[in-house]
């Protein structure tokens, strides 16, 4: 279906001016709307610069820090057309973090929102790898070194001829671990999501308008907000800050058709609802990234009339992989693989349940996890050319996914994966912690949130300030949305024998 030369982001921007959509709005943010001629001829020039002035050659690594707005997209495109493999980061990480990625990426060359530069500085310091940091305008005023070497290159642009399976994108996930893994994606990759979702599942017409909340840097976020609307010349409203009033201020001024985002933002607009707010224009609410409690979702379409599509995806596989479809949709169910996609429900053997037996989700299809420099977890993810995903599910007589929890102890908070061995390790560099450890406690809100239960070194106080110390603490050294919202102090913590922490047998609150 993909021809063996393909770039990606040629078909998002110059296949679509060629199809007629040049004058058609691709991109809102930040006060300003791209059609897509522009955003091709803003791609294409920061193409040139890429190559020309910042020698990027294909296949080198860039990464790119912004948090989610015009900019980004046209750098990801341009680097994307230069023949980079790129890897988009979220704001939120801190240097420690964008280090480790630099790191094991072996990034050459970063691009930067001119707003973000301390921590990526910072985190450049010492890289054997990193040969140059520029500095883009998120703000899309064309103020900065990339948009003045870019303003002075040609609006057209031979893309890098890549291959289809080509690596284009590096999406990373912490793993249980905290230590951040890349997944592979090629250019072909990048096009099935969109038409093995977008189009089966959303059928998205050029008159759609995407939101939501999800990071670019997410590839749920990139999925969503930029390939899907531009693979089918529609347009996306891009936040910077995509809190839930931010959120409904968009939909409402834009009259937004599909919005991605979370359960816990869902539930903040159904309550603004009862105060005005006006989400009639959506055709489709897709909520991924944590799981759907069934109230949401039947107060979901009570409220609003319109359908709520719940699905599953995970970095390792790009994008949604299972969901719920228009007309066959239904609460406390993820529904059934896409087109193409088989799953199915498996033991601790290897071997299909009988249906309803809960097990470990294991899925096929046009797209898989390739982990790159991880041959043991490739090994231990991929078998038999089944995906075994971190998820377990059980599988209803009608052959329906239903989740049942995570597999790999990861905490699910508001659409985010934490790993809660990172937040311990932020933890215990605060002198005054002495032991720890982190569990995932259900929250009405959120999911899950991040509980820590603390061991305090000798003479702290445990007290109401002790508490927001290491709040503070865990926000300085590690993303924020990372920190345990909920501190529980501990004379001791539950051991093994052999000195082992039982998280297991820690009691939410204390
Ligand atoms: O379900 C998820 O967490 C997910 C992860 C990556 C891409 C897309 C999705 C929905």
């Amino acid at each position: 279906q993909y021809p063996d030369h393909l770039n990606a982001a040629v078909e998002l921007t110059d296949a679509m001016v060629a199809k007629g959509f040049g004058d058609h709005t691709a991109l809102i943010g930040n006060g300003r709307q791209r059609t897509y001629k522009e955003l091709t001829d803003w791609s294409n020039r920061i193409a040139h610069a890429l190559a020309e002035d910042y020698g990027v050659k294909p296949g080198n690594r860039v990464l790119i820090r912004s948090a989610n707005n015009p900019a980004m997209v046209a750098a990801w495109l341009g680097a994307t057309k230069a023949g980079a493999v790129v890897v988009n980061t979220m704001p939120m990480l801190r240097a420690g973090e964008l280090a480790k990625i630099i790191d094991k990426a072996e990034i050459s060359h970063a691009l930067c929102d001119t707003r973000l530069m301390d921590e990526l500085a910072t985190a450049a310091k010492d890289s054997r790898f990193l040969r140059m940091v520029v500095g883009f305008d998120g703000t899309a005023n064309h103020d900065a070194e990339l948009d003045r070497a870019a303003l002075s290159k040609s609006v057209r642009f031979q893309a890098v001829p890549t291959g289809r399976d080509d690596v284009a994108l590096l999406g990373f996930t912490s793993g249980t671990t905290g230590e951040p893994k890349a997944t592979m994606h090629f250019h072909r990759d990048i096009l099935i999501i969109a038409d093995a979702y977008a189009k089966e599942v959303l059928n998205v017409t050029p008159e759609d308008v995407f939101v939501g909340s999800p990071p670019l840097a997410f590839t749920f976020g990139l999925g969503g907000l930029a390939v899907f609307p531009l693979r089918f010349g529609a347009s996306a409203a891009l936040l910077e800050n995509a809190s839930p009033p931010n959120l409904i201020e968009i939909i409402q001024k834009y009259r937004a058709t599909v919005c991605f985002t979370a359960p816990t933002a869902y539930r903040v607009m159904l309550r603004a609802m009862e105060e005005g707010a006006d989400l009639s224009s959506l055709r489709a609410a897709v909520s991924a990234g944590e799981t759907l409690p069934g109230p949401v979702y039947d107060d979901w379409i009570a409220k609003t009339g319109k359908p709520m599509l719940d699905g599953i995806g995970a970095t390792e596989m790009l994008h949604i992989f299972i969901t719920n479809r228009f007309g066959d949709s239904h609460a406390s169910c993820t529904g059934r693989p896409l087109k193409g996609y088989q799953a199915k429900v498996i033991g601790p053997d290897g071997a299909e349940l009988p249906r309803g037996e809960t097990g470990r989700l294991a899925v096929k299809g046009p797209l898989g996890c390739r982990y790159m420099a991880a041959a043991e977890k490739q090994r231990a993810y991929v078998a038999d050319g089944w995906n075994l995903t971190g998820d377990s599910f059980w599988q209803d007589e009608a052959g329906y996914f239903h989740f049942a929890a995570r597999t790999d102890g990861m905490i699910l908070s508001a659409g985010y994966n934490i790993a809660g061995p990172e937040v311990e390790a932020a933890l215990l560099a605060h002198p005054a912690v002495a032991e720890c450890a982190v569990i995932g406690v259900p929250d009405a809100e959120r999911g899950q949130i991040v509980e820590a239960h603390v061991v305090l070194s000798a003479g702290a106080l445990p007290d109401a300030a002790m508490v927001k110390a290491l709040q503070d603490h865990v926000k300085a050294v590690i993303a924020p949305f990372k920190y345990p919202r909920s501190v529980v102090f501990a004379g001791a913590l539950p051991k093994t024998e052999s000195g082992k922490i039982q998280r297991f047998r820690l009691i939410p609150g204390g």
